[in-house]
């Protein structure tokens, strides 16, 4: 099968680790990179040997021939750059989170579904592999029908060192890591009809929300709570390790440090480790979100050759970002809110 040629624009902190995870990847060759500022994008074309470069990205579409593009640029502009290669019928990989606001995620999809033009959503959290396990757990139905699940991520991790701009973010901790969780409950657990939440500001040098804590029902009338904050103070601080507790009428799913994943049922406990691929280019504080970046880019890789389904296609995705704007507003009205 022929390589497929795709182009990059944006080239910031996230772009070394996404280009990085697709040369773990056969079947694609980066021709491009482009960024609105040159010397970002000349650094990282330096670095991964790419010819050629770009500061417009229109310049990049009429030039390039591509079989799609990765747009790993800061959330405002996706809107104009998603645009922009559906107009030039260029299949479209996008961050999470695609937007900022649910209208602008809505006018992205029918956009790209108008122009009959591939739209996926680069939501890695669920291809983390521990998560992965406990999903293989769930659906060998061991532990039978789910009626609770808690999903946590509480770390006291310096975020804004690495990602300043999240400081200045109004709408923060469920936009930016919430958006993760809510995908894995959907992931895990299938649709949510109701959620409710509560958000705290502890970190007085920030803008936005630190700490969250929503409560959702499944369609299976099951219950699940996700806690999440940036500012606990703990004392095993990894970073970014999920801890997953699923409960079942016949057992229960224990994910929790060191990826460690804890079977039980009326039979006993069952403990094993899951391994965790720690790639030469990975961060290894993050190498269970760096090498999930390779497997959530290897399923988009099968949707463009045709040969799978993508997992998150920007249709999936919109159902994950309409529960992170549902929290937003159970949290402002201290109410229950409804799923569409
Ligand atoms: O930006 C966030 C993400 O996508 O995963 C973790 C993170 O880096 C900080 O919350």
């Amino acid at each position: 099968m022929r390589k497929l040629k795709f182009a990059v624009i944006g080239c910031g902190f996230w772009a070394d680790f996404q280009i990085s995870a697709w040369s773990e990847i056969d079947g694609v060759e980066l021709i491009a990179v482009c960024d609105s500022d040159l010397e970002k994008a000349q650094k990282v074309a330096k670095k991964f040997n790419i010819k050629e470069v770009y500061q417009s990205a229109d310049e990049l579409f009429n030039k390039e021939q591509l079989d799609f593009v990765d747009i790993i640029s800061g959330v405002n502009a996706h809107l104009v750059l998603v645009k922009k290669a559906a107009l030039n019928g260029v299949p479209v990989i996008c961050q999470k989170p695609m937007a900022l606001a649910l209208e602008t995620a809505n006018e992205l999809v029918s956009f790209c579904r108008e122009r009959s033009v591939p739209f996926f959503v680069h939501e890695n959290f669920r291809w983390q592999s521990p998560i992965r396990k406990v999903k293989e757990i769930i659906d060998s139905g061991i532990i039978g029908k789910i009626f609770k699940a808690k999903i946590s991520f509480c770390t006291g991790f310096p975020v804004f060192e690495n990602q300043p701009y999240l400081a200045e973010t109004e709408k923060l901790i469920i936009a930016d890591l919430g958006i993760h969780l809510l995908d894995v409950s959907r992931f895990l657990l299938g649709e949510m009809r109701n959620i409710s939440c509560q958000i705290k500001t502890i970190n007085k040098k920030i803008k936005g929300e630190d700490v969250a804590n929503i409560l959702m029902e499944t369609e299976d009338n099951a219950s699940c709570f996700l806690e999440m904050s940036f500012a606990s103070v703990v004392e095993d601080d990894h970073f970014p390790e999920t801890f997953i507790m699923i409960e079942g009428e016949e057992g229960s799913i224990y994910l929790g440090s060191g990826f460690n994943i804890k079977v039980t049922t009326r039979k006993g406990t069952k403990a094993e480790r899951v391994e965790v691929n720690n790639y030469a280019w990975a961060d290894p504080d993050y190498a269970v979100a760096h090498s999930s970046i390779v497997d959530a880019n290897r399923n988009i890789l099968s949707a463009l050759q045709g040969l799978g389904k993508c997992e998150t296609t920007g249709e999936d995705n919109l159902k994950t970002l309409n529960l992170v704007y549902a929290a937003y507003k159970a949290a402002e009205s201290a109410s229950v809110v409804q799923i569409n």
